[in-house]
């Protein structure tokens, strides 16, 4: 195991129940069997694909590419983008291929997150992920979770060291856009001494982090106004700074509904314990990120409203119309007490 040690503890659910353990399930070894069982594999992220989602996705790809040449691996969605050129595209698949395969749930926590509802129809499943388990979302197959990672670029990276597999350039650098981007850039709660150990692990694979970051992390002229403008228009209520959206405000920026709702970190300048960025769509369901500094976790807050996510960045909607939606959580969030995590 050498520096990669198991977290002290853990939570995880099996067969729908909560278990609190020492250690989270690791089914490591019956992953890495299923994988060499399987000639056709696909890997699958949530909607609304990240750069952790992506970068897990197009890193595990590369990594199973690399060791197994002939399986057929595939990575499932619309991923990112902007880092395609960079990085690499993700796979057009057959139905007839999805069916035949092992899928592999990356940063996401059951069947129904996933972006590609094609995923139902696999084969056989496995998942790495580190949100929050919530029991009403069944998954029971084998599994990779842990909660406290600040990345599940972190999960795979580890996955791949711990049992020798060849990690390519290309793979070492998708994981790293991903433990970047999730960590805050090594700010956030979760990231810890095995986020270094393992980014230093992926740098002797080749990283070559400034042409790299410098398309993860630089911003349209628009996108940058935009963060101003969420800061303009913000307001705190007790303990939680928020702002309200809605599409008269991000469609004049040029922004769509994706890019406005995923700018609720910008809310973190804020000196308060929560921030909120609430955001309509085209048909005004709201899109609610909500955000908190330890010892304040939100994630509780957000399952009570029907989401989820991790202790301190987790999400949740609120339907059309319903105006007391955002009052609710303000106050649920002001009534929170500082917790052990
Ligand atoms: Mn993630």
């Amino acid at each position: 195991m050498g520096a990669f040690s198991l977290p002290k503890n853990g939570f995880a659910i099996r067969g729908g129940k909560s278990i609190l353990s020492y250690f989270m399930f690791q089914d490591e070894s019956a992953i890495l069997t299923r994988i060499k069982e399987s000639p056709v594999i696909t890997i699958w992220g949530h909607g609304l694909p990240d750069e952790d989602c992506y970068g897990c996705q197009i890193g595990l790809r590369e990594i199973l590419r690399a060791n197994f040449p002939d399986k057929k691996v595939y990575a499932v969605g619309t991923g990112v983008p902007r880092l395609f050129k960079r990085l690499a595209p993700t796979d057009v698949v057959s139905d007839e291929e999805v069916r035949e395969s092992f899928a592999i749930l990356v940063d996401v926590s059951c069947l129904r997150r996933v972006e590609d509802p094609r995923v139902f129809t696999a084969k056989s499943f496995a998942k790495f992920d580190h949100h929050m388990p919530n029991p009403e979302e069944y998954f029971d197959d084998l599994m990779i979770v842990e909660p406290k990672r600040v990345s599940c670029g972190e999960l795979i990276a580890e996955f791949a060291f711990r049992n020798h597999l060849k990690v390519p350039k290309l793979a070492a650098e998708a994981l790293y856009s991903g433990i970047c981007t999730d960590s805050g850039r090594f700010e956030f709660y979760g990231t810890n001494a095995d986020t270094f150990r393992v980014v230093a692990k992926l740098f002797d694979c080749g990283v070559v982090p400034d042409t790299l970051l410098s398309i993860v992390f630089q911003e349209e002229a628009k996108v940058v106004h935009f963060r101003s403008y969420i800061l303009e228009h913000s307001k705190v209520e007790g303990k939680v700074a928020y702002c309200r959206l809605t599409k008269e405000d991000y469609l004049p920026f040029g922004l769509t509904f994706e890019e406005a709702s995923g700018l609720a970190t910008v809310l973190g300048a804020l000196k308060t314990e929560f921030y909120v960025l609430f955001t309509a769509d085209l048909e005004g369901e709201v899109r609610v990120e909500m955000r908190s500094h330890a010892p304040y976790a939100v994630q509780p807050t957000a399952m009570e409203f029907g989401g989820g996510g991790h202790l301190y960045a987790a999400g949740c909607s609120i339907h059309k119309g319903d105006e007391n939606g955002y009052d609710s959580i303000i106050r649920a969030l002001n009534a929170i007490e500082p917790s052990e995590d």
